[in-house]
């Protein structure tokens, strides 16, 4: 559980106010923020009713205040400075929660803030019910292969209804709307396979409108790419393609 709640450093070492880093470790950070502030604030709020509900205590008629008469306002409150004092706490926090979630948000939202020599671009096409995948050199796939610890940023659009491009484990999401194209980004830090869904219904076979994204090590990706460039050996990648999502395929049933 603790292990959940990753502060920084992050992904690439900067430290700040707003972080930085992979969409899931941006969005692990929203989450510990808020986890803590929660935790504290109900401690507060809890530990105040608590002490609150003794010190008012009915004590057989003998109080260690005064209590207030019929008509009287109560003086124990600093004339509303307690009052007064819990709400701007209140406010400052809830102010400061939206502005630091807002400009968080900014970051993971703005491809353009995670741009970097080390990136690549792939496009992603939805259709009813399938995605496909376009790499630069015009290769096209139904799995989208990424090398691990690369900025990836995806041009995502459809042939024909609303999709909603999305893998959970990546905290990657974003709309697939015909004539348009919707930009995102991702970073995937560990090798494996993981899965895209469909968020937007689509049609009877929206359910089964997934795909795999496979996280391969560098040199293996280099090599699977550079295998996608001539035509004269798209046999040999393809047959390569298939024993990788065979060892794939292997991968996912031991994970189950
Ligand atoms: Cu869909």
């Amino acid at each position: 559980m603790l292990e959940q709640i990753r502060f920084l450093p992050l992904h690439d070492g900067v430290s700040g106010l707003i972080p930085r880093g992979t969409r899931a470790e941006v969005f692990q950070q929203i989450f510990g923020v808020f986890l803590l502030l929660g935790i504290l604030v109900t401690v507060v709020v809890i530990g105040y009713m608590l002490y609150t509900a003794y010190r008012y205590r009915d004590g057989n008629g003998t109080h260690e205040f005064d209590p207030p008469k019929l008509g009287e306002l109560p003086t124990e409150s600093g004339d509303g400075r307690k009052l007064l004092f819990s709400f701007s706490l209140s406010a400052i926090i809830v102010v400061s929660l939206v502005l630091w979630t807002y400009g968080t948000l900014l970051y993971v939202e703005d491809d353009t803030s995670v741009e970097n020599q080390d990136s690549m671009q792939v496009e992603v096409v939805g259709s009813q019910f399938n995605w496909e995948f376009v790499y630069p050199n015009g290769h096209e796939s139904s799995t989208l292969r990424v090398p691990e610890g690369k900025t990836v940023h995806l041009t995502v659009t459809s042939t024909d209804v609303f999709h909603t491009f999305g893998v959970p484990e990546l905290r990657v999401k974003t709309d697939a709307i015909p004539g348009q194209q919707t930009d995102t980004w991702f970073v995937a830090d560990e090798t494996g396979t993981y899965e895209v869904r469909c968020f937007e219904l689509c049609g009877a076979g929206h359910s089964y409108m997934t795909a795999d994204v496979v996280v391969m090590e560098r040199s293996e990706y280099e090599s699977w790419y550079e295998s996608t460039n001539s035509p004269a050996t798209s046999s040999t990648a393809n047959s390569a393609n298939d024993s990788a999502d065979s060892s794939d395929n292997q991968t996912k049933t031991r994970a189950t």
